[in-house]
Parts: C-alpha cells; sequence; structure tokens
C-alpha cells in the first residue's frame, strides 16, 4: 500500500524557493545564453553557489552540509534550471559524485573527502558510463587489480559530466571478474592529478553546453585500498542506490526546463498578435499552453512525491530501497523528461520561426531538454526499472 508521508512546503523550504529563485532571475539568468555559446565551465557561477552554500545542499551536517533533503536539493535544481539547465547541474553533480561515499564511505573516507565537497571548494564526477555504454552497468569493463596495499587501475570512462573540473571522483571498476556480475565490481575514490589518470578533450554538446563532459583515461593509476568504498563487490549496489537518489534531481532538471519555455511562450503569446488579436486568444495556440501547463503540474507533482518517498526512506546504507520506492524514482526521472521535450518542443512552435533563432531562449531550452531523457538513465532503462517493481 501506498503512504502519504506529506505534502507541502515547510517553511524553510518555501524560504529557500523564494531565495534561490530570486538568485536566478538576478545572477543567473543574465550571462545563461552567453554561457550556452561559449561552452566553458562558469567558475562565476561556482561563486555564486558557494557563496550561498548551495553546494551542499543534501550532505550531512557533520560533514558541514545544509542536510536540507532532497526535496530541497529538486527545489534548487528547479529554480536554476528555469533559466539555465545547466548551471542548475552543480549542486546535482555534486550529490551524483559524493553519494557514493555517502552512502558506502567509513568515517575516514567521510571526512576526509565530504567537507570540501560540501562547501564546494573541491567539486565531484561520478564516473560509471564507458564507451560501450552506459545501461548494462554489469557489463562494465575498467579493471581494478589488486596488489598489496593498492588497486591498479586501467580503462577509460566517457561522458563524465565535470570530467575535467572534478577533484574528486567515485570510479565503478571490476575487481572480481570470477564473481556473478552484479558483485564483480568496486567503487573507488580517485584523486585529480594522480599519476596516471588523464582526462580528454571537453565534449562539445547539443545542449547543457558550458556543463564539462569528458573522457576519462586510467593508465596504470595506483590507488590505495583505504580509498575503496564498502567491501569488494559492493560497487553495482553503491551505485544502483546512487542513482535511486538522483535521479529526481534530473528530473527537477526537467520541470525547470519546461516551467522556463512554458513561461516565455506564454508572455510570448500575450503579445505578439495575428489576424488581429494576440496569439493566445486563437484555440490552436492557447490549447497548446493549456496542456504544457497541465503536463507541467502533473510532472511538478509526481517530483514532489518522489521526494517525499525518498526522503522517509532515507537510509544512508545500502540497503535496497522498497521496490516503489525505487519506482517512484524512475517514473519521476523519465516522466519529467518526457513532458520536458514536449513542452519545449512546442514553446519553439509557439514561437514560430522566432523559436527556432538563437536570439529567443526557447531552442536552448528544448536542446538542453534532450539529455535530460538520455543521462542517468536512458528512459528506456527506466520503464524497464519501472516494469521490474510491478
Ligand atoms: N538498489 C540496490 N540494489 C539493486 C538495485 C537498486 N536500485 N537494482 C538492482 N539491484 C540489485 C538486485 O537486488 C540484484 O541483487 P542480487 O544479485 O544480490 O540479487 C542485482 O542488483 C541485480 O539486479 P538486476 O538483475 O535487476 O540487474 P540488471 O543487470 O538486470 O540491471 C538495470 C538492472 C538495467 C536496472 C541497471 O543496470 C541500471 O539501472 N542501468 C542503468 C544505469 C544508468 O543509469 N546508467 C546511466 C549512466 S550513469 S549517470
Amino acid at each position: 500500500m501506498e503512504t502519504m508521508e506529506r505534502f507541502g512546503f515547510t517553511e524553510e523550504e518555501k524560504m529557500l524557493q523564494q531565495t534561490v529563485r530570486r538568485l536566478a532571475r538576478e545572477k543567473i539568468a543574465p550571462g545563461a545564453a552567453q554561457r550556452d555559446i561559449d561552452g566553458e565551465f562558469p567558475y562565476d557561477m561556482l561563486e555564486i553557489m558557494k557563496e550561498n552554500g548551495l553546494m551542499g545542499i543534501d550532505f550531512p551536517a557533520e560533514y558541514g552540509g545544509m542536510e536540507a533533503g532532497l526535496l530541497s536539493l529538486c527545489i534548487v535544481i528547479e529554480e536554476f534550471a528555469k533559466v539555465d539547465a545547466a548551471t542548475a547541474m552543480m549542486p546535482s553533480t555534486q550529490e551524483l559524485g559524493s553519494l557514493p561515499i555517502i552512502l558506502a564511505g567509513s568515517n575516514a573516507q567521510k571526512g576526509k573527502y565530504l567537507e570540501p565537497l560540501s562547501s564546494g571548494e573541491k567539486l565531484a564526477a561520478f564516473a560509471l558510463t564507458e564507451s560501450r555504454g552506459g545501461s548494462d552497468v554489469a557489463a562494465l569493463k575498467t579493471r581494478a587489480v589488486r596488489k598489496g596495499d593498492k588497486y591498479i587501475l586501467n580503462g577509460s570512462k566517457v561522458f563524465i559530466t565535470n570530467g575535467g573540473v572534478a577533484d574528486i571522483l567515485t570510479v565503478y571498476a571490476v575487481t572480481n571478474p570470477e564473481e556473478k556480475s552484479h558483485r564483480a565490481a568496486s567503487v573507488f575514490v580517485i584523486e585529480k592529478g594522480w599519476p596516471g589518470f588523464t582526462v580528454g578533450k571537453k565534449e562539445s554538446k547539443m545542449g547543457i553546453r558550458s556543463s564539462d563532459t569528458r573522457e576519462l583515461i586510467f593508465d596504470n593509476v595506483e590507488i590505495p585500498v583505504e580509498n575503496r568504498l564498502g567491501n569488494e563487490g559492493d560497487g553495482f549496489h553503491i551505485m544502483m542506490k546512487t542513482l535511486d537518489f538522483t535521479r529526481p534531481a534530473v528530473a527537477a532538471q526537467a520541470v525547470g526546463i519546461a516551467q522556463g519555455a512554458f513561461e516565455y511562450a506564454t508572455q510570448y503569446a500575450k503579445e505578439r498578435e495575428s489576424f488581429g488579436k494576440p496569439i493566445i486568444k486563437h484555440q490552436a495556440v492557447g490549447v497548446k499552453l493549456a496542456d504544457m501547463a497541465m503536463k507541467i503540474a502533473a510532472a511538478r507533482t509526481l517530483l514532489f512525491r518522489t521526494c517525499d518517498l525518498l526522503q522517509a526512506h532515507a537510509k544512508r546504507d545500502l540497503s535496497r530501497l522498497a521496490p516503489e520506492v525505487i519506482r517512484y524514482s524512475s517514473m519521476s526521472k523519465a516522466f519529467c523528461s518526457d513532458v520536458a521535450m514536449w513542452v519545449t518542443t512546442e514553446a519553439v512552435q509557439i514561437l514560430g520561426g522566432y523559436g527556432y533563432m538563437t536570439e529567443y531562449p526557447v531552442e536552448r531550452f528544448m536542446r538542453d531538454a534532450k539529455i535530460t531523457q538520455i543521462y542517468e538513465g536512458a528512459n528506456e532503462i527506466q520503464r524497464m526499472v519501472i516494469t521490474s517493481t510491478l
């Protein structure tokens, strides 16, 4: 049976939303179009995140985080994504890259790594996907071989967000190939600058262009044994549980993108006239806007409900979440991102020729929306996960 823990924001969450909404409007929106053109990692935006304590929103208070919960993280991501989906990835990538440490790290590992990550002084990355794909996690090939008190890491990862800017990376590698595939891998914390660890060129992407996406190459990288998270063989479970908690962050990014495009298209439809009246008065346009409003509201409601469920079951260990909770995580990711893609495409349609021009923001929203259907588990995978819990 489903249970409803709560519905609605606490006073703190309302205040957080107001604060980040203002920050997004005043500090993040103005340079968003130029950052999309430049495609460079925006360190000035990182400074804004750090000044406002937003890099460690859901990090444990014990290690300098705000410990404000997943819903708070999603509130922040939505507000930023309304104006700039790439900047919105800063707190979410920090959470994704660090959650394996929060879930499976020893006190010593947490003590060493989490504080500089919560403050944003150091950046994190989550290194799972390889060139043969990111969906079939159990088939990944990067290898870590134990030699005394070290592991020797060889292989490569692709499409890693923050790959070129991260200081601390959580890396998935096979340690026990003789075990069955879901017990064959482990997760390690590695640091920028370690001998043998290099990064490829920055990828040029369709959307979220200012985020840093790269290949990672490991050539005999020596990892001290104390940098393994959990036990040998825990890797698959660590990464799956991390994704259970971070897929709603992608959903939040998608809802923000959809809302941003919707608001722009609505304003445009009220001002632009054809056949002697504002185009919103033409049913063909008005009905599109009504459908956009409905789908966004449904998406956001599903997202908030998912955050409630995950927060109520948030145990910072490796125990598996209830099937219903895993289902909601995947449902929110797939549904919100599909809505974002549909809404942004319709927003471009409403603006007509102007929608196709880079001078207007809706084509950027449309390009940014696409990745939310692909990363952190393609929407086809989310539907497999949903089915598996039924
Ligand atoms: N949390 C904890 N454990 C999990 C889990 C979860 N969410 N999902 C599966 N497991 C465990 C299962 O309990 C099972 O454990 P035992 O072997 O002890 O019984 C094991 O993992 C295997 O589960 P399953 O058979 O379902 O695994 P599959 O290999 O069939 O793969 C999918 C499952 C496809 C769901 C998984 O590989 C996946 O999510 N892939 C997408 C990954 C992704 O998001 N990639 C994007 C790039 S990273 S940004």
